[in-house]
This record gives structure tokens, sequence and C-alpha cells, in this order.
């Protein structure tokens, strides 16, 4: 993990000592002495991070963190303030200034770490997010395009084997999340794997039980092993929380739990699930809207060309038959001089729709190109090809199509050609070709009629 992470500190020593564990990580770090050089390198240059101290003369930590958050183009920074162990009420305030999280000095390098690493991972996707919103924008994909949205309240499971922490840690957690609890830990588990939690929270104060074993099991199964862990521990147990992050648990906190601390935490967590879950979601939805149809909904000529060839392979190496069929709307253009553009769309859509309930699931409909489509069908012979044909040609000629522009219904017919995988050796183009030769045999016939290519 590399970032670029700005340490912000009066005291040059302090400054050096954190650069030099952090340099040691390898992460590149940017050096401030005071708060105005802070906010003037942030609005600069990419920082990833900001590593803040509060007491500096002119303007304190809270006021730069403030104006961080403040400034559009500085707000998405994650901001961890270093504070002293004995202010508890500075926490309150950082927290309030939009604080990310915290450091407490003397700063231990398990805490730097573990804080820096998970807000970095945090940075990295919802910047991801924010690239693509982007792209989705200029593209015009305003679906795709959404600004980042307010924070959703997140869903917690709760481990915690002792009634009394329970209670104290579901105070905290109560105003910024949904929390389900559960003392034993195998249960939990089941539950964890049933339900769609945002992060849980493993207590490890289990009489008989190893909590890193819950840890693990989380991590290895597949509906949750992205779910964020957050591991509450005793003070001193530097050995047990070395090996969590190890096994992939995401953060921890110290016991006496802070409560501030614990929702600066949580918020971090529940955030980088969303984000994380969100990319998810748009990497699928840019793949259905890259093979997609707009008009239409059905698959594209770009995702038929690819799949074509995939089907036929895998005939050829069956032994089955496959057929095509290229159908195209009879005297399309006479509709849209007729009635315009937008009548002709909605009879394209409501032809999609016929052919859609034409075909069986295994069989694959395109919008090939203007008016015209491609249906392949999978394990079917040329008599039953002609079949189907005849019977799309008949759900088109039978209902005459709704002209809403017009107020009036509008009869539509189709020519269709169909065209079958040959046992010696084909290609999807000559297939296609085949079709479409066809279908140009149809329309000279005298249109509204199947023709099978011959075999
Ligand atoms: P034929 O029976 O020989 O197929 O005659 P046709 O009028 O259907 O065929 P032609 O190729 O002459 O015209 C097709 C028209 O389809 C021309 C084009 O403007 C129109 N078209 C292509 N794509 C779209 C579309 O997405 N929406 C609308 N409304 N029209 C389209
Ligand atoms: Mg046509």
């Amino acid at each position: 993990m590399t970032a670029r992470i700005l340490v912000v500190d009066d005291v040059p020593a302090n400054v050096k000592l954190l650069e030099a564990r952090l340099l040691a990580e390898y992460f590149d770090v940017l050096t401030a002495g005071d708060g105005q050089s802070a906010l003037a390198i942030c609005e600069k240059t990419p920082v990833d991070l900001v590593l803040l101290d509060i007491m500096m003369p002119g303007m304190d930590g809270f006021e730069v963190c403030e104006r961080l958050k403040a400034n559009s183009r500085t707000a998405h920074i994650p901001v961890v303030m270093v504070t002293a162990l004995d202010q508890p009420s500075d926490r309150v305030r950082g927290l309030k200034a939009g604080a990310d999280d915290f450091l407490t000095k003397p700063v231990n390098d398990l805490q730097l770490m573990s804080r820096v690493k998970s807000l970095v991972r945090l940075k990295n996707v919802s910047d991801e997010l924010r690239l693509r919103a982007q792209t989705a924008h200029t593209i015009g994909l305003q679906d795709l395009a959404r600004p980042d949205r307010p924070d959703e309240p997140g869903n917690i499971l709760l481990v915690d084997a002792r009634a009394s922490s329970q209670e104290r840690l579901l105070r905290a957690l109560k105003p910024i999340a949904d929390v389900s609890i559960i003392s034993d830990p195998q249960a939990a588990l089941f539950e964890a794997a049933e339900s769609n939690f945002d992060l849980v929270i493993v207590n490890a104060n289990f009489d008989d039980y190893d909590p890193l074993r819950l840890c693990s099991q989380l991590r290895s199964l597949e509906r949750t092993r992205f779910i964020p862990i957050l591991l509450v521990t005793e003070q001193g147990r530097d050995e047990m929380v070395v090996r969590a992050l190890e096994l992939g648990v995401t953060d921890y906190v110290m016991r006496p739990v802070d409560p501030n601390e614990l929702v600066a935490r949580t918020l971090t967590q529940i955030r980088r699930k969303h984000c994380n879950d969100r990319l998810r979601a748009s990497v699928q939805q840019t793949i259905e809207l890259a093979i997609t149809d707009d008009l239409t909904g059905l698959h594209n000529r770009r995702y038929l060309d690819n799949h074509l060839k995939l089907l036929m392979d895998r005939a050829a190496a069956r032994g089955r038959p496959l057929s095509i069929c290229i159908t195209d709307i009879d005297r399309f253009k006479h509709i849209n001089d007729t009635y315009g553009h937008d009548a002709g769309d909605e009879v394209l859509r409501e032809f999609a729709n016929r052919v859609r309930a034409t075909v069986r699931g295994a069989d694959l409909a395109c919008r090939f190109g203007g008016e015209e489509f491609v249906i392949v069908m999978p394990d079917t012979t040329p008599e039953m090809a002609a079949i189907v044909a005849e019977r799309l040609r008949l759900m088109v000629e039978s209902r005459a199509f709704a002209i809403p522009q017009a107020d009036t219904v509008h009869p539509v017919t189709a020519s269709l050609g169909i065209s079958s995988l040959r046992a010696d050796g084909d290609t999807p183009e000559a297939l296609l070709k085949r079709a479409d030769m066809a279908l140009y045999q149809a329309k000279n016939n005298g249109r509204n009629r199947v023709v099978a290519a011959a075999a």
C-alpha cells in the first residue's frame, strides 16, 4: 500500500519521528510546521491522509480540520488527530471538527500503522468511486454519476460475551448504527453469514474461546469475507492485535474503550464497506451497460459478436445443433415518416418485448442494428427454428402496435431469415451471412414471411 501522508506538527522533533516511521513503511511523506502551510499543501498537492497535531501556535488542529472538511477540494482527505491521552474532551471536539480518527501521544507503531492503513484503504475505494462518477458524468451516464451519498446508517453485529460490556458498547454505537448483539461466537458466525452486516465488532472477552478463531472464520467464508472486523481487546495485548491484523481484522480498539474513538473507527469501517459495495455494484452496472441495448434492454451487437462464437464452439464440441434467426421489421421507415422517430422507438421497444416473449431462456436475443434483431437458439434444429420464427412472425402480425404519440395503432409485420450451424466447420460471420441472405429472400418474396437458408 502506498500513499502520500502529510504530517502536521509545530514541534520539529515530533515531525521527524512520525516521518521516519512512515518512510520505513514506504509511505510518501510531506511535512508542515503550522496550520496555514498544511492547508496550502492540501490545496496544491494530492494528499491521501493528514496526521494533525492539535496544539499549534496560530491556527490549531481543530481549525485546520474544520477548514479542510469545509473545502470541497479537500473534504475527502481523511484526517487523524494526534491527541494527548489525558484530554478526552479533545476527541469530542475532534469529531465535531470532522476528524476521521485519533492517535494518542506517545504514538506507538502498531496504532500508527493500523490507523493509517485503515484510512488509506477507505480513501482508495472512495477515490475510485469519485473517479468513476466523474467518468460517468463525462460520458452522460447520469445514473452512475450520483455524487457521494450522505452516510447511510450501518448494520453492526456485536459479538460480546458479557452483558455489562454489551450494554456499554451499545450505548456508544446506538446513535450511529443498528446493532445486533450475540454472545456465542459460533452463533455469531452463522448470523453474519445469513444477514447483511456492514461491520462485525468482536470483543475479546470470552472465557474459553479464542476470538481470533471467529475472526479467521469470518475471513474465510465466502458470504462474510468482505465484512470489516473491529477487534476490542485488553490494553497491552499487542501480540494479539498483530496476529489479528495479519489475519485480516480491519482495525482494533483497546479497553477501556473511549466511546468517541469507537464511534470514529466504526464510522470509518462502515463508510468503507458502503464504498466497496457501491464499487462492486458499479462494476456490475458498467458491464451490463456495455452489453445492453439502451432502447430495448436486449443484448447489443457487441455482446452478440463476442458470445456467438462461444455458443457455436460449445455446440460443435458437443455435437449439438444451433440455429439463428435474423428478423427485420417491414417498411419501418414508413412508421418513422408517418408518426415520427419517437413513435418508431416505441414500436422497436414493443417489438423487442414480443421477441422476448417468444424465445426460451437459453436463447440469446439481441438488437443487431436499427430495426434488425438476431436470436441465437442453442440446441435447436433448422426445423424447430422455423417453427419459432413462424411463431414470432405471427406474434408481430396478429396484434397491431400501439402508437401513443398519435393515439392510434399501426399494423406491423416482419421478415425473418434463419440459418443453422454446419457440422463441417462454420464461423459466426458465415452463419450470420447465410441468415442475412435468407432474410433478403424473404423481403424479395413479398415480406412478412420466414425463409430458411439452404443447409
Ligand atoms: P424493409 O421492409 O425493406 O426492411 O424497409 P424498412 O423501411 O424497414 O428499411 P429501411 O432500411 O429502408 O429503413 C429502416 C429505417 O429504420 C431507417 C432508419 O432511420 C430507421 N431506424 C434505425 N434505427 C432506428 C431507431 O433506433 N429508432 C427509430 N425510430 N428508427 C430507426
Ligand atoms: Mg426493415
